[in-house]
């Protein structure tokens, strides 16, 4: 892919704005200057919009017209592959400890930080659907309002986020024998 294309310029990334992954997905497609546009999806609806396009239902998930990409370290793959210059994968010997630890870091400390927020911050409809809807028309805000306790209740359950007062029970080694006790972080 030269860049910008029409093609580039076409490309959509379904995304939740506040999402860490997203995040990565979007300053891999920013880094290499590239057109796109950001759609922002309702969480919970998303089920709906991922589906139809993906295998699974998570974001991000870069839409081309031929070719549909889900999840940021898969993106940032097929960025490299189409678009190579500005490169931000090592082609040398780095290159497998490069994805060693990116994998280990999205694995890991992505899904343990998102546990963390959610630990505290589901308490704060407020706050999540400020998150959650900034920028959404007025009826997705409605929408989130009643999806709101159903969704609180999924997210415990799919981020394993435990229940308030019982955070000591969670504890996540993240490197090697050092161990990184959640506990510590929630209390
Ligand atoms: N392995 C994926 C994980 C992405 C992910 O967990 N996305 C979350 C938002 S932070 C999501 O879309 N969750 C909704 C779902 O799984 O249905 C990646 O690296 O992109």
């Amino acid at each position: 892919m030269s860049k910008p294309t029409t093609q580039s310029a076409a490309m959509k990334l379904l995304e939740f704005p506040h999402s860490h992954y997203c995040e990565k997905a979007r300053w891999a497609l920013q880094y290499k200057g590239l057109q796109f546009k950001a759609v922002a999806i309702l969480p919970g609806l998303h089920l709906l919009t991922v589906r139809r396009h993906a295998p699974q239902t998570f974001v991000p998930v870069l839409l081309l017209k031929e070719r549909v990409v889900q999840g940021a370290g898969e993106i940032i793959d097929y960025l490299e592959e189409v678009c190579p210059s500005p490169g931000l994968t090592p082609a040398d010997s780095e290159l497998e400890l490069c994805r060693f630890y990116e994998k280990d870091l999205a694995e890991r400390l992505g899904v343990t930080i998102r546990q963390i927020l959610y630990q505290r911050l589901l308490a704060y409809p407020d706050f999540i659907r400020y998150c959650f809807t900034q920028n959404m028309p007025g009826y997705k805000k409605v929408i989130f309002r009643l999806l709101y306790p159903g969704l609180k209740k999924a997210m415990h359950q799919r981020y394993d986020v435990v229940p308030a007062g019982n955070a000591t029970r969670a504890s996540v080694s993240l490197g090697g024998d050092s161990g990184f006790n959640l506990a510590g972080i929630l209390r």
